[in-house]
């Protein structure tokens, strides 16, 4: 199949697209580069040091003989997205370029804005783009398991039956209650997708993705074919996060109580579900809502499992609540169903415990730049900081002239 990934640069982009070059498929990919520059505009960097796309592709075909045809360029503006979709004629658009940091959406109304904007119009634009030119295309768009928040109710993959005052549906859909502006963004795109289905009979996977942990996946048989790892507090994620902090001797920082529960999944793990989707794509009109995650897990086990693991490998680790800079639950139920991907064939091949051992091991021969920006491990960003209130260390609280507030305007070169 050929497949057109957005977001082609990202964390899981690039690994997908070595997975499913693997797999045999031809893949074609989009990318502006927003999250190079957004993780500097907070201070940091790829804990892995990564080339620029164009030494990615050189990779790709030295290292194993296959080639991506890339298209720089910004999903927020349709004829870009209209003329990709017409060179490329894809069979199925794996759609993850999209703003996809909870802390940065929240640092202030630009941001928020910001994301809010670019998510929900690059979805639209890919909707009308695949109307347009390639109507039996298949769309996969990533979402989060965070769109649903923390019901204190088993939750299902997307839609529920409902009686209500003598009268029964079958089929609508759960309620969403997102945590963040970003997981709000992600909400409206399924209520927009499942629209697109049904007014242009397009097909499309909503993919209800958990956290995802990791660094490493098989394809990556050489250090170039690497792929990112963030570790800063606005766009690395808890057990991540929580690996790197025991390398440099912090302290492990579960936010509040601790009890907050997510589902989680290993990068590798993710990869082959978003290939089964791919290659299992739903009829013209349908639109299938998938939960993506393999297990739950408090924010609490997984810091005291770090510090078991890390203990292995000589870091002795301590465990220091901060306060949440977020506003959550931070004891609940937390029960998601997550039946269909096992139906589609998904086998869990990543044990928590044997990743983050591969973490310790991978991360540890980056430590040297872990150490170079520690500044940007602590949290930064407050969900509810009044205005007099010191604020995130983020980004200017008021626009520089002539801009919209953002630092990452600007054109940039690649590294
Ligand atoms: N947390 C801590 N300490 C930390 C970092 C996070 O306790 O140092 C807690 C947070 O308060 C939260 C939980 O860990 O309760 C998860 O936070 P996270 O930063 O790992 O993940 P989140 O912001 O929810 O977002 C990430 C990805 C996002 C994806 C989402 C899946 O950045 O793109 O959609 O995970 S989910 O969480 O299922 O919504």
């Amino acid at each position: 199949m050929k497949v057109l990934i957005t977001g082609i640069d990202g964390y899981t982009g690039w690994p997908l697209a070595l997975h499913l070059l693997g797999r045999g498929h031809d893949v074609a990919g989009i990318d502006n580069f927003a999250t190079r520059r957004r993780v500097r505009e907070v201070g940091s960097w790829s804990a892995t040091p990564i080339p620029s796309f164009a030494r990615r592709q050189e990779a790709v075909r030295s290292v194993l003989g296959k080639s991506i045809s890339f298209h720089r360029g910004d999903v927020t503006r349709f004829e870009f997205v209209r003329k990709v979709v017409e060179t490329e004629r894809p069979d199925a658009i794996v759609h993850l370029g999209e703003q996809r940091s909870a802390p940065y959406s929240m640092i202030d109304v630009h941001h928020a804005v910001r994301t809010q904007t670019e998510n929900i119009a690059g979805t639209i634009n890919l909707l009308y783009a695949m109307r347009d030119v390639a109507p039996d295309c298949h769309l996969v768009k990533m979402g989060t398991m965070g769109e649903y928040g923390t019901p204190n109710v088993d939750i299902p993959e997307g839609f529920f039956e409902v009686n209500y005052r003598g009268r029964s549906d079958p089929n609508l859909p759960f309620p969403r209650q997102a945590g963040s502006w970003y997981h709000w963004s992600k909400v409206h795109d399924s209520g927009n997708v499942m629209f697109a289905t049904k007014v242009f009979r397009l097909r499309a996977t909503d993919v209800m993705q958990g956290v995802v942990y990791g660094v490493r996946t098989p394809e990556m048989t050489d250090a170039i074919l690497q792929t990112r790892f963030d570790f800063d507090n606005v766009w690395g994620t808890a057990l991540n996060r929580f690996v790197v902090q025991a390398i440099l001797g912090l302290p492990i920082t579960p936010y509040g109580r601790g009890g907050q529960t997510r589902g989680y999944i290993a990068l590798e793990d993710s990869m082959q579900s978003l290939r089964l989707s791919v290659e299992q794509p739903v009829a013209p009109g349908e639109y299938r809502v998938l939960n993506q995650f393999d297990e739950a897990y408090s924010v609490n086990q997984l810091a005291e499992l770090t510090r078991k693991v890390a203990l292995e490998f000589g870091y002795e680790a301590t465990i220091e609540h901060v306060p949440n800079p977020r506003v959550e639950q931070e004891e609940h139920y937390y029960h998601p169903l997550h039946d269909k991907l096992a139906a589609m064939g998904y086998r869990r091949t990543r044990e928590l415990e044997e990743v983050l051992r591969e973490l310790f091991r991978s991360l540890s021969k980056h430590r040297r730049r872990l150490k170079a920006k520690q500044a940007a491990v602590f949290p930064s960003v407050e969900w509810r900081r009044s205005a007099a209130a010191p604020r995130a260390t983020a980004a200017p609280s008021a626009p520089p002239p002539g801009t919209d507030g953002m630092t990452d305007r600007p054109a940039i070169r690649e590294p």
